[in-house]
């Protein structure tokens, strides 16, 4: 008789457009685990979502044999937890802190700062860009010296910061407005270019003509609910 193989059962619900879906759907990707993928339509959630994520309502979910486990950095580690190969984290205990605290920076900080620049007064813009800015230039500062923020190879933080590879990019090109330049953010641009040389960072981007078109519309109504 030979060993029974556990069938492990994964699925990722997500939107097509998120930063934060196509981080899992990354994850996963290094870490070569099968798994199902179903897209949520946000404007009518599905049942299944809100049993899932009752609380916050949103995606990513992650469901592993049938536990759902939701918010995407926390994800993250539990994909790191469960599948050891291609680590995704740095084993050192300080350098995961590290790891950890760069990521929330780039959600809870970098994330909103942009955000802000991109729908404020026309006369607050100059402030705003400068925050964004600074905040950006101590996101780069982690690069110093390295190919990818985990090291030489894509890790958790470059992985959370696919935000700033793609979205932050692309959002910039519909508005007009430019915070990420190669002047600017040498560094972090040369980040960029390394991270979707990856040829798995490249197939988990949005489809980019439909992207913008979707952003434009995002951006619109956000700047409508802004005035
Ligand atoms: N902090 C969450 C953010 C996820 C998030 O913002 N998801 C959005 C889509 S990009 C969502 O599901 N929104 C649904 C809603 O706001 O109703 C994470 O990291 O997973």
């Amino acid at each position: 008789m030979g060993e029974e193989v556990k069938v492990e059962v994964v699925k990722l619900f997500g939107v097509w457009s998120s930063p934060y879906s196509r981080r899992i759907e990354l994850a996963l990707k290094v870490k070569d685990i099968p798994f199902e993928y179903v897209e949520e339509d946000l404007s009518n959630k599905s049942t299944l979502l809100l049993r899932y994520n009752p609380v916050h309502k949103m995606i990513p979910i992650l469901v592993h044999n049938g536990n759902p486990i939701v918010e995407s950095l926390i994800i993250l580690e539990y994909i790191d937890e469960i599948w050891k190969d291609h680590p995704l984290l740095p084993r050192d205990p300080y350098e995961r802190a590290q790891t950890r605290f760069w990521a929330r920076f780039i959600d809870d900080k970098v994330l909103a700062s942009v955000w802000r620049s991109f729908l404020c007064k026309d006369e607050e813009r100059e402030k705003t860009k400068e925050e964004a800015c600074v905040l950006l230039r101590t996101l780069e500062s982690q690069l110093k010296g390295k190919i990818f923020f985990a090291g030489d190879k894509v890790g958790y933080l470059d992985i959370v910061a696919n935000v700033v590879a793609f979205w932050i990019e692309r959002v910039q090109e519909v508005v007009g407005i430019k915070i990420i330049s190669e002047d600017k953010f040498p560094i972090l641009c040369r980040w960029i270019e390394r991270f979707y040389d990856v040829s798995i960072a490249r197939e988990c981007l949005p489809p980019k003509d439909k992207h913008l078109v979707y952003i434009k519309h995002r951006y619109e109504v956000a700047r409508t609910w802004n005035k």
